[in-house]
């Protein structure tokens, strides 16, 4: 992630939820408001909602090119009973000073369940700064979870989405580019001074592994995913408004499989269609258009028969690196496209 132009967007994004009216409505409000949260994977366990963030805080540290400032040290799990309703903080449910491994950043997490376990994945730099996933384990959807001693064999890079799909599979999405590192990883090698691509180069593209029934490794070495335009051809990097950055998710919607990220540097959250959980996934359009704040990150979850779009932005703070969490509808058109949402009125 590259965070130098914040200020110049912030101002861009304020002039254009502004109006003419000089008056900006959030269509939803922070789901708390006591700590920052960000990056929320949702999902419901056991008939409630629980909510795996980032938790931001202020660690003093400069914003830099690759998101030194977003310096997170734990994670807190979300839980409410209903949308709208109480939101309870479960308090801290893994300290960075609990992975052995761990050396700095702990990013965007996400959470699965199989035969009485809770699954946290979630990465985190290594001791020689390189961001792998790891993850831990519980007998609670809120913690408090005990991480494994050593991150997962031939993960890398950051943004862990875990899907499980009708067959009781479970696959593993992730990758971002800039701060999240994916262009140092070709060929599931990893190269220190990989290199960003070209604006004429194909795209770096997103990873999938399929789990092992551990639930703990990959079944096979990483896939690169393809998101395809209408015509089949992948993006370029000065497809910018639509190539992947990073922030993972799957969904299925009438038997569809709905790859959804963010194109970071201009900021939308993107969707592709495909008809295998490998893809390729042909783009259809912007789930969610920029948010206050530089990052965008979300999650798209069905619950009691409605679905919802998890997401964040700075309304509390006002700045890039201390957001809050917030929720809204998601509706779809009859031909299963998404009605892009707009967060400001
Ligand atoms: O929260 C840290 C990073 O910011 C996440 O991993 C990215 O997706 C972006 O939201």
């Amino acid at each position: 992630m590259l965070r130098h132009s914040t200020t110049a967007l912030l101002l861009l994004a304020s002039v254009a939820a502004f109006g003419q009216a000089g008056k900006k409505k959030p269509i939803s409000q922070p789901l708390v408001t006591h700590i920052y949260t960000a990056d929320p994977s949702a999902h419901v366990f056991n008939g409630k909602i629980y909510v795996y963030p980032s938790h931001d805080y202020e660690a003093g540290i400069k914003e830099d090119d690759l998101g030194s400032h977003f310096a997170m040290r734990d994670y807190h799990i979300l839980s409410m009973d209903s949308i709208g309703g109480k939101v309870t903080d479960n308090g801290t449910a893994l300290d960075i000073k609990n992975v052995p491994w761990a050396g700095r950043q702990m990013w965007a997490p996400d959470a699965a369940y199989k035969n009485g376990t809770y699954y946290l994945y979630f990465p985190v730099k290594d001791k020689q700064d390189i961001f792998h996933i790891g993850v831990a384990t519980s007998k609670s959807p809120a913690g408090p979870f005990k991480a494994e001693p050593t991150p997962i064999t031939n993960s890398f890079s950051i943004d862990p989405a875990v899907f499980k799909d009708d067959d009781g599979s479970y696959y593993m999405y992730f990758g971002g580019i800039w701060g999240g590192q994916l262009q140092k990883w070709t060929g599931n090698k990893y190269d220190a001074n990989g290199p960003l691509r070209k604006p004429t180069e194909q795209a770096i593209l997103p990873r999938v592994a399929k789990l092992n029934a551990d639930m703990k490794s990959f079944a096979e070495y990483p896939r690169e995913i393809k998101i395809v335009d209408e015509h089949g051809k992948t993006f370029l990097e000065s497809n910018n408004d639509k190539r992947f950055f990073e922030a993972s998710w799957m969904h299925k919607y009438k038997g569809k499989y709905y790859f959804s990220y963010s194109t970071g540097d201009t900021h939308n959250i993107c969707y592709a269609i495909g008809n295998s959980p490998y893809g390729p996934f042909t783009y259809k359009g912007i789930v969610l258009k920029p948010v206050d704040g530089w990052t965008n990150h979300h999650s798209i979850v069905e619950i009691k028969g409605k679905w919802y779009l998890f997401y964040h932005d700075v309304q509390l703070s006002g700045k890039t690196h201390l957001r809050n969490v917030k929720v809204t509808e998601l509706k779809y058109n009859p031909d299963g496209t998404i009605q892009t949402i707009n967060a400001y009125q």
